[in-house]
């Protein structure tokens, strides 16, 4: 989840050290298209923001668990995986609201080659910035409300299908006939059904993706001016607690 490792940090601005309360993190969140590139925008944008306590969080984990006539329709790519009922809400909203509250919270873990939840969760505690990506980050009215910055991803659909293709084939253990037919039947009518009215949503509409360095920039600064805001008034509460238990 997190990705420190890939920031090239010697060349990097050296930012500030904030102090925010541990509650409170700030999330934002990356819609679009399936192969728009939200999975590395996402990334690019941890990257610029150079912090230590930032994790992705992706809405693939939210898969909701099959029956064993979906599984079945699953793997002859005929259930629709592309609708917002195959996703388990509930769960995304509760482990969001353990994080604004402080609270450790366990992530379900799910594998795309079974088309399955695994039994193992994946613990998260007190992110600082948290990244929601996944093509329904925008779709949940609770979720929007808990979003800082709302991010919708845009690219043609040439690209995002060539990307998906060589995706699914290579990571996702699946066939070309297949994601075809799955493009065709699912992906593309639901994108213009329920993915694409997400824009109207949207802060921010970022084209060519991990190309776009302003927009990056601009989420990163916008990031880091909220965060410097919390960790201001967190301070300015501790002192204002400090001086009440004085008086006392
Ligand atoms: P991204 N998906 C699968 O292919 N198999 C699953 O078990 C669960 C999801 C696909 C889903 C959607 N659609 O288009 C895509 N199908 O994952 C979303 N079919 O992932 O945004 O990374 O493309
Ligand atoms: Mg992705």
């Amino acid at each position: 989840i997190p990705d420190g490792g890939r920031a090239g940090n010697e060349e990097r601005i050296h930012r500030a050290h904030y102090s925010p309360p541990w509650a409170n993190t700030s999330f934002i969140g990356v819609a679009g298209s399936s192969g728009s590139g939200k999975t590395s925008l996402a990334y690019a944008i941890i990257e610029e923001l150079n912090l230590p306590w930032v994790v992705i969080l992706s809405m693939d984990s939210y898969y909701k668990r099959l029956s064993p006539e979906q599984l079945a329709a699953a793997f002859r790519n005929e259930y629709d995986l592309d609708a917002p009922e195959a996703l388990d809400f509930d769960c995304l909203v509760e482990n969001m609201r353990d994080i604004k509250a402080g609270q450790k919270t366990e992530i379900p873990v799910y594998s795309f080659e079974k088309h399955a939840r695994l039994e193992r969760t994946t613990t998260i505690y007190s992110p600082h910035v948290l990244i929601l990506e996944g093509i329904f980050a925008l779709h949940d009215e609770q979720v929007l409300d808990m979003l800082d910055v709302k991010i919708f991803a845009e690219a043609d659909a040439d690209l995002c299908l060539s990307r998906r293709l060589v995706r699914d084939v290579r990571e996702r253990g699946r066939d070309l006939e297949g994601c075809i037919k799955q493009w065709f039947s699912f992906v593309k009518p639901n994108f213009h059904r329920y993915v694409e009215p997400q824009r109207n949503v949207a802060d921010i509409i970022v084209p060519r993706g991990v190309e776009n360095k302003v927009a990056i920039s601009m989420v990163s600064d916008r990031i880091h001016k909220t965060l410097k805001q919390k960790s201001r008034s967190h301070q300015l509460e501790l002192k204002r607690l400090g001086e009440i238990s004085e008086d006392a």
